[in-house]
């Protein structure tokens, strides 16, 4: 590689430059297992070479990347002056200007973002022309705390986690480094995360312990010039757990005072620690209703503990009961009673939709209702229910459908993101969350493409406003190759995987139709241990149609949406068909706005799975000779499979709803492989951390 480059550094009061001047070829290096991520068309010969440990800052670690990356002839200067109010603490300036690229942030962590931005545009095509005017852009980001919720159990399995075991090698540290920690951070640096829960939600006491607290405490020194903060989910009961105390009930001075120290504990090790992640009284976690108290008290009882450090809470609202009528309505009922009762450093955690991360919902209605409290969005980037690592699903659009979605709190123009990132109504704290789907697989997420999700994650808890397609052609070009052809075709495959995985899973609004087995693969008829858990509770199939009725005749949870929605999702006439079944109870022969009949739709748009799925084999086949051979069949085998699963899915659901509505399949649709006893005597032995493996799944065949 033909390179040079020159760094020099003035500091002045607040006031820091560095100038860095390369030129060069660059060459796409192959790297077939992945490892590399989005940085792989930056690949030289040699692996990225970090900065040596007795260096690093944030001002070091971005001058090395603008000497090893940076390939314009143009030098680029770098300063920070803290003297921008628009740019606040990560926001960053670009601008050319005097045949100079200039890049201006109030801090080194901005800075590092913006040299990041420059790169990422370099790489990606997307550097604005420059003429003799200056150009400039100016980038902040929509949330403060952008954060990676990792599910991560100390004995190192991964709940819902698809791509081997955990990252955090808890019986090595705090001793051993690995380098993953460090190329863990860049990633999330060079798409704006800026922060991490490192263990599962289904928290082990044991995390704060301080054998614990002192290995959290290294990779949060990784960590720090990257810009990330590290935070811990909690065990609610920790007091009684790792103390004499046998209560861990929030009001009690004791326990109240049980968590300042150990607050202090933390902070004294890590001192810009996050805070804490809660799920409580969710699932069999203890939380503050085992003592008759409520989510405030036992989230203002924490938010005390670490306020003085500036740390924050984030309490989740996925909250519900095996006796529900409705699962999907219970955190509204629980949590709109106490709006305006939490403190200013609480925010809670709301997953996109109401029910649990299916490859669709309707939004979670509690985002519309809590106008006096701060209220974040949790997404899944792991694949719980999209076919884990051996589906390619890229995930953006769901979330983007959530963040656009109107709730109407006061009247139009009250979206998700506006509620979210704390535009509209004003708040002076704001967060998004994603549960992670990294592990220590050699290539992160387990299926190339699922590192799209993670990728995708980042830049839409920097700017919603980026579409799908922006996103998707940024990670190609980085991750493949920018070749025209393979852009295009690969843009497409990826901004169709969401519908097509919703339509052979779950089309029209049916949800939670999956095996109990690591909700893995279709299990419609099967029964589990609370109703709730169950399929059935969800399709209600029966001889007189399918869907739950949650509309003013049935549960009533259409009263949770304000006006206009609360009327549209009430009538099936103007119910998108997307969501028909999720809000409405309807016969087989319902006629639906297409002309068929409901039956009739679902075998279509089953069908249309099956067909996009078989699709995508061909379009990657073609793409061949545009990628290193070793992911070239990684993806290509994956994809064979999903085409499989797709007809397993649409098998065993429509077998089974068959054998009420009486109805045939279409015969000009693909016809089903497996009959239902078949199906319903296979079993799948998995458990919540992993992936079946593709022969151990039913065998089909695709013409
Ligand atoms: C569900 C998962 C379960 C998680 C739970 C949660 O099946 O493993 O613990 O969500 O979010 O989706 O707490």
């Amino acid at each position: 590689m033909n390179k040079s480059h020159f760094i020099y550094c003035l500091t002045f009061g607040l006031f820091a430059s560095f100038a860095v001047s390369c030129a060069g070829n660059a060459e796409k290096p192959e790297n077939s297992n992945g490892h590399n991520l989005w940085f792989h068309s930056l690949q030289g010969e040699e692996p990225f070479e970090f900065v040596p440990q007795e260096q690093k800052t944030t001002l070091n670690i971005l001058s090395n990347e603008l000497a090893q990356n940076w390939k314009g002839k143009e030098p680029v200067i770098v300063k920070y002056t803290g003297r921008s109010k628009l740019l606040a603490k990560d926001g960053f300036r670009l601008y050319w200007l005097h045949d100079t690229v200039w890049v201006q942030a109030n801090t080194p962590i901005g800075a590092m973002y913006g040299v990041y931005d420059l790169i990422r545009r370099q790489e990606t095509g997307t550097l604005p022309k420059v003429g003799k005017d200056m150009v400039e852009i100016t980038s902040v980001p929509a949330y403060e705390y952008r954060v990676l919720n990792h599910w991560d159990n100390p004995n190192l399995t991964v709940e819902r986690g698809f791509a081997g075991k955990s990252l955090w090698k808890w019986k090595e540290l705090p001793d051993i480094i690995r380098p993953e920690y460090e190329e863990y951070a860049r990633a999330n640096a060079s798409i704006g995360i800026n922060a991490t829960v490192l263990n599962n939600v289904n928290a082990d006491p044991c995390m704060l312990t301080n054998e614990y607290l002192q290995k959290v405490k290294v990779l949060a020194d990784i960590f720090r010039p990257y810009g990330i903060r590290v935070f811990l989910s909690l065990n609610f009961a920790a007091p009684k757990h790792l103390s004499d105390l046998k209560t861990s009930d929030p009001l009690d001075p004791r326990v109240r005072q049980w968590w300042k120290d150990k607050a202090k504990e933390i902070y004294s090790l890590i001192p810009d620690f996050g805070g804490f992640l809660v799920k409580a009284n969710s699932e069999g976690q203890s939380g503050p209703q085992d003592y008759g108290r409520t989510h405030a008290d036992g989230a203002n009882m924490l938010a005390e503990a670490v306020e003085p450090y500036g740390g924050i809470i984030m309490w989740r609202a996925f909250v519900y009961a095996a006796t529900s009528p409705d699962r999907a309505k219970q955190a509204v009922e629980e949590f709109v009673p106490l709006d305006g009762k939490f403190k200013d450093n609480v925010i809670i955690q709301i997953k996109n939709g109401p029910v649990d991360f299916q490859p669709r919902e309707p939004f979670s209605p509690l985002f519309g209702q809590m106008p006096r409290t701060r209220v974040m969005a949790e997404f899944q980037i792991t694949q719980e229910y999209l076919g884990h690592s051996n589906h390619l699903v890229f995930i953006h659009p769901t979330w983007k459908e959530c963040l656009d979605a109107d709730t109407y709190m006061n009247g139009p123009d009250y979206s998700v993101y506006y509620i979210t990132s704390g535009k509209k109504p004003f708040h002076n704290l704001s967060a998004i969350a994603g549960v992670a789907n990294i592990g220590d697989s050699v290539n992160w997420c387990g299926h190339h493409f699922a590192q799209a999700n993670w990728y995708a994650y980042g830049r839409l808890a920097w700017n919603p406003e980026l579409t799908s397609e922006q996103i998707a052609d940024e990670w190609i070009k980085q991750t493949f190759t920018d070749n025209k052809k393979f852009v295009k075709e690969v843009k497409e495959m990826m901004l169709l995987s969401r519908e097509t995985n919703v339509n052979y899973e779950m089309p029209l609004g049916l949800h939670h139709v999956f095996a109990g087995a690591g909700h893995y693969g279709p299990g419609p008829w099967e029964g589990a241990s609370r109703p709730d858990w169950s399929p059935k509770y969800y399709h209600k199939a029966a001889a007189d149609g399918i869907g739950f009725d949650r509309t003013d005749k049935g549960t009533n949870a259409v009263e949770q949406y304000k006006e206009p929605l609360r009327s549209l999702y009430n009538d099936p006439a103007t119910c998108p068909d997307e969501l028909i079944l999720w809000f409405h109870h309807l016969p087989w022969d319902y006629k639906m706005k297409s002309g068929r009949t409901l039956w009739n739709e679902l075998c279509y748009r089953y069908q249309c799975g099956i067909d996009q799925t078989r699709k995508n084999i061909d379009t990657w086949s073609k793409l061949r000779p545009y990628v290193d051979e070793q992911r070239f069949n990684d993806v290509y085998v994956k994809l064979v499979r999903q085409a499989k699963d797709a007809i397993w899915w649409r098998d065993a659901e429509m077998l089974y709803f068959q054998t009420f509505s009486g109805m045939e399949i279409p015969a000009k649709y693909t016809q089903p492989q497996h009959t239902l006893d078949e199906l319903q005597h296979f079993r799948l032995r998995i458990s919540n951390y992993e992936t079946p493996a593709l022969d151990k799944l039913p065998e089909y065949t695709l013409e």
